[in-house]
């Protein structure tokens, strides 16, 4: 897999990441601000609450301290007294006086009302303390309302009391807590609980019911406020009305920043341009055939890549992204030095053949003569012969311009061939506008031939077309003895393909050449092949 190809797909992988991720953290954090939210109005709505119980509380010790007056009075003298303190101060329901556990004095309830245990409904607390307070589910006169009661024992075995309406609370709670859903518990001691609020139904657990619970510092009262896990999801949704739209503008824009990013960063240009400042392209040969002289005429110059982890990029991949991406002139030019350095170790004759294959793009190229001569100029004590290979791929412009840029480089001494003939779009005009010295037959061509002696009729017409156009003929991708023969027959001088040599690195090519490079193509299945033709 060319490596663009897989790193793409990690690209989209990173891309899409990167939208989600502002989305994700963007949902957490909303969530936690909720939760947070949430609580801190809890704490606030605990703090309020208990300090109004606390105030109540001060009233009721107040209340208290105010009856001491009527320590040694008996009921008769102060019944009316207790009545109208106990009417006219806000918050009690009754006041009043006792001796061990009987109540001998009451506001609301009369001469008569018993011991303290009939009155709170329950038994009393073993507090051992001289001052207490309880909540209370109800009292003797009310008995399906809370309240709350404090106590003061003096230690002559009597006392006084006071009942808060356990109503003012309630209320109080239930404006406080109305909008929010909470649900309230207080206790005063361990006494009944006075509760106001529904109860939540049981949620999931990432939107639970959230329980805050408080005490006051001044008395023993506690407070727990629940809130339903959907009061939650409310308050989110709220914080993420705000927030989503900021958190989806900057998903977008981290997403386009990535993949702007990672474009750069993957696009073939910059990868070509990494790989050539890491060395990974080299040069591989392929020797040509001269079937005139028997000897290896020349060699053609194909790049190379190598990744790191020693895995190939196919040519014809990074070939056609060099061209798609204005990225061959450069590799062409590194091509160049390359070969130019191999070049260096040869030992060939003079008028050797190397094959440098020229993009089109490159050929419109300004600096494309230039590029050559520089090339020719550091190669020029090997006395090779360059031969620049037009590639038809993608289509020359420009025609005269590439012309007279032909003409000039064969006035330098170079020579110019027609790659892969017969498969591009204008391979004959090229033989029309260009001076041409060769002319290299697409391996297609050559793959249709049959037998020795049967006709391959195109093939046959292009050797024809050469002879009368005067051009030397190079057959490509010859891979058997019977491709071989027919073309020699043919009158085809040149030959390239598997059958000869393979393409091959610098080392590999200059031991090639000097046990191979002076020998006639002499093969086993070639005297076969010859002998009985098919
Ligand atoms: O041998 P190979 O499989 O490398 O060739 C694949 C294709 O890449 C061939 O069409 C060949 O012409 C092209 N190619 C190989 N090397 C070069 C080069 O240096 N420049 C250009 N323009 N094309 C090349
Ligand atoms: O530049 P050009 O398109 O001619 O590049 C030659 C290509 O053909 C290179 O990729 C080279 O590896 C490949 N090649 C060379 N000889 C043979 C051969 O005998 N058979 C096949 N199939 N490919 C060959
Ligand atoms: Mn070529």
């Amino acid at each position: 897999m060319p490596p663009l190809k897989r790193k793409r797909d990690y690209a989209r992988i990173i891309i899409v990441l990167s939208g989600v991720l502002p989305l994700l953290l963007g949902i957490m954090f909303t969530a936690i601000d909720a939760r947070h939210t949430l609580q801190q109005q809890q704490i606030s709505a605990a703090n309020t609450l208990l300090s109004q119980a606390e105030k109540m509380s001060d009233s009721a010790w107040d209340m208290i301290t105010w009856l001491r007056q009527y320590h040694y009075q008996s009921c008769d003298n102060i019944e009316g007294k207790l009545q109208r303190a106990g009417t006219l101060n806000a918050y009690f329901r009754a006041i009043g006086k006792l001796e061990g556990q009987k109540i001998t004095c009451s506001s609301a309830y009369g001469l008569n009302p018993g011991t303290l245990s009939d009155m709170m409904q329950r038994a009393p607390p073993v507090t051992g303390k001289a001052w207490w307070s309880l909540s209370l589910a109800g009292t003797a006169g009310v008995p399906n309302r809370p309240a709350v009661i404090f106590v003061r024992q003096l230690p002559d075995t009597k006392g006084f009391w006071a009942i808060i309406d356990g109503q003012y609370l309630m209320d109080f709670m239930s404006a406080l807590g109305e909008a929010r859903g909470y649900r309230f518990t207080m206790r005063f001691n361990d006494g009944a609980p006075i509760v106001v609020g529904k109860e939540s139904p049981p949620s999931s657990s990432l939107f639970n019911t959230q329980r805050y619970q408080a005490q006051s510092s001044r008395y023993p009262i506690s407070v727990t406020i629940e809130t339903p896990g959907a009061e939650l999801m409310r308050a989110w949704r709220q914080v993420m009305f705000i927030f989503l739209p900021m958190t989806a503008i900057l998903s977008v824009l981290l997403m386009v920043l990535t993949a702007n990013w990672l474009q750069r960063r993957i696009s073939w240009r910059d990868e070509i341009r990494r790989a050539i400042n890491a060395r990974q392209f080299s040069v591989h040969y392929q020797p040509v055939y001269n079937n005139n002289t028997q000897t290896c005429g020349g060699a053609e110059a194909l790049l190379r890549w190598t990744l790191p982890n020693g895995e190939p990029v196919r040519p014809d991949i990074f070939i056609g992204a060099a061209e798609a991406e204005g990225m061959i002139v450069p590799l062409t030019r590194h091509l160049l030095d390359l070969v130019a350095d191999d070049v260096q170790e040869w030992e060939v004759a003079p008028g050797f053949h190397i094959g440098i294959n020229v993009a089109a793009e490159h050929l419109q190229h300004p600096a494309f003569i230039q590029d050559m001569l520089n090339f020719a100029e550091k190669i020029k004590h090997k006395q090779l012969l360059i031969t620049l290979e037009l590639t038809e791929r993608s289509l020359i412009k420009e025609g005269e311009d590439v012309a007279k840029k032909l003409d000039r480089l064969r006035s330098e001494g170079m020579v110019v061939a027609i790659d892969d003939f017969g498969t591009g779009h204008c391979s004959l005009s090229y033989l029309q506008n260009f001076a041409l010295d060769y002319l290299k037959i697409d391996r297609g061509f050559i793959n249709a031939i049959e037998s020795l002696s049967g006709e391959t009729p195109v093939l046959d017409a292009i050797i024809t077309l050469s002879h009368k156009l005067q051009l030397e003929v190079l057959g490509e991708g010859v891979e058997t003895a019977l491709q071989y023969l027919y073309l020699r027959q043919r009158g085809v001088t040149f030959i390239q393909g598997y059958y000869y040599a393979s393409p091959m690195e610098n080392g590999a090519l200059i031991a090639w050449l000097a046990e191979y490079g002076q020998q006639p193509l002499h093969r086993e299945e070639l005297h076969d092949a010859q002998l009985h033709p098919s």
